[in-house]
């Protein structure tokens, strides 16, 4: 059985990561292709880690039934598209399935809306959408061609937290030019792996009644021993206004966080409270064309750039 909230038997006990060395493998490329001076402004290249989507909780090992977090991935979508405009490179660690960098807008029921079948039966992008298409296809290309965006897909928990894990000691190297941008919704609760039924459970036996373990705070273990230089920004979503800010101080606090941006599930596609150490700023978009994404990810570079000098600063004067 798992003591609640101890990452190392959280690991121990968790089902292995399909095709972990392959994974593996990739970070290592890619993390080593990206450690470079940049050719356009003088410094080092930063890399990024966006987490996107939610996690999900099995109840079965040949899981039927599941627990499952609110969020779409079109924040971590967005964001990621901005993330490379500005010129980092991104590992988007996202939930299968969920949206994607540079095809968010295209919308899910009516996907064959796109699409038109000519005369002599060959399939074309409707004139109406040609344009969106093409900028979205070339920028896509663009950035997983150059080599500046890694895919890495997770479902449960379990895939999640042992991605992040290999992602941020990957990153280990890039230090202070290694950012954390955590807008995955991970779960709380979680059956460990060695205590949850092998098969479906029986609806034959009754109501059922079960006893979640608390996911271990991995915030903590990113911090101090994962990625103990990288710029972290956690995200604290609530549904009761009065307790907001409040909540996102005390992570920010607690875990040592560089910034946590706090939202509320009313609101959280208008604006959003940036906290950082002692300033509070709050971010609303200004119509519904505008990304919020663009303005957190303008301030949060900035953020970063006097993090990365004040950081080098203090160890130079050493
Ligand atoms: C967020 O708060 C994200 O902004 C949203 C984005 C999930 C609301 P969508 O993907 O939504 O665009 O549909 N993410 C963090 C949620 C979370 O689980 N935070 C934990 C907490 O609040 C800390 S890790 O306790």
């Amino acid at each position: 059985m798992v003591a609640a909230g101890d990452p190392e038997s959280f690991f121990a006990t968790s089902p292995a990561l399909r095709d972990a060395s392959a994974v593996a493998a990739n970070l290592q490329e890619f993390v080593a292709c990206n450690s470079h001076v940049s050719s356009e402004g003088g410094g080092r290249r930063r890399i990024v880690c966006v987490t996107s989507g939610g996690t999900t909780v099995p109840l079965e090992q040949r899981c039927v039934r599941y627990i499952d977090n609110f969020s779409s991935g079109h924040r971590g979508a967005a964001s990621t598209e901005y993330f490379l405009k500005a010129g980092y490179a991104v590992i988007f660690v996202h939930r299968r399935g969920s949206c994607q960098p540079f095809s968010r807008f295209l919308p899910d029921d009516s996907f064959l809306q796109f699409f038109d079948v000519t005369t002599d039966l060959k399939v074309q992008v409707v004139e109406s959408q040609a344009t969106v298409v093409k900028k979205a296809i070339g920028d896509y290309r663009k950035a997983i061609e150059g080599g500046s965006l890694l895919k890495l897909p997770f479902t449960t928990i379990f895939e999640y937290l042992q991605l992040l894990k290999m992602v941020a000691t990957s990153m280990s190297s890039v230090g202070l030019h290694g950012m954390f941008y955590l807008a995955a919704a991970v779960s709380d609760f979680y059956v460990p792996w060695d205590s949850m039924a092998k098969h479906k459970i029986q609806s034959a036996g009754g109501p059922l009644d079960m006893k979640l373990s608390q996911v271990p705070k991995m915030l903590s273990v990113l911090r101090n021993q994962w990625a103990p230089l990288a710029f972290c920004i956690s995200f604290k979503l609530e549904t009761d206004s009065d307790i907001l800010v409040q909540k996102a101080e005390m992570a920010l606090n607690k875990y040592r966080m560089n910034v946590v941006v706090a939202n509320l599930l009313a609101t959280y596609k208008e604006e959003v409270v940036i906290i950082s150490n002692g300033k509070s700023n709050t971010i609303r978009r200004c119509n519904k064309d505008e990304d919020l994404e663009e303005h957190i990810i303008k301030l949060l570079e900035k953020s970063h750039s006097k993090y990365i000098y004040s950081s080098t600063e203090g160890r130079n004067k050493n």
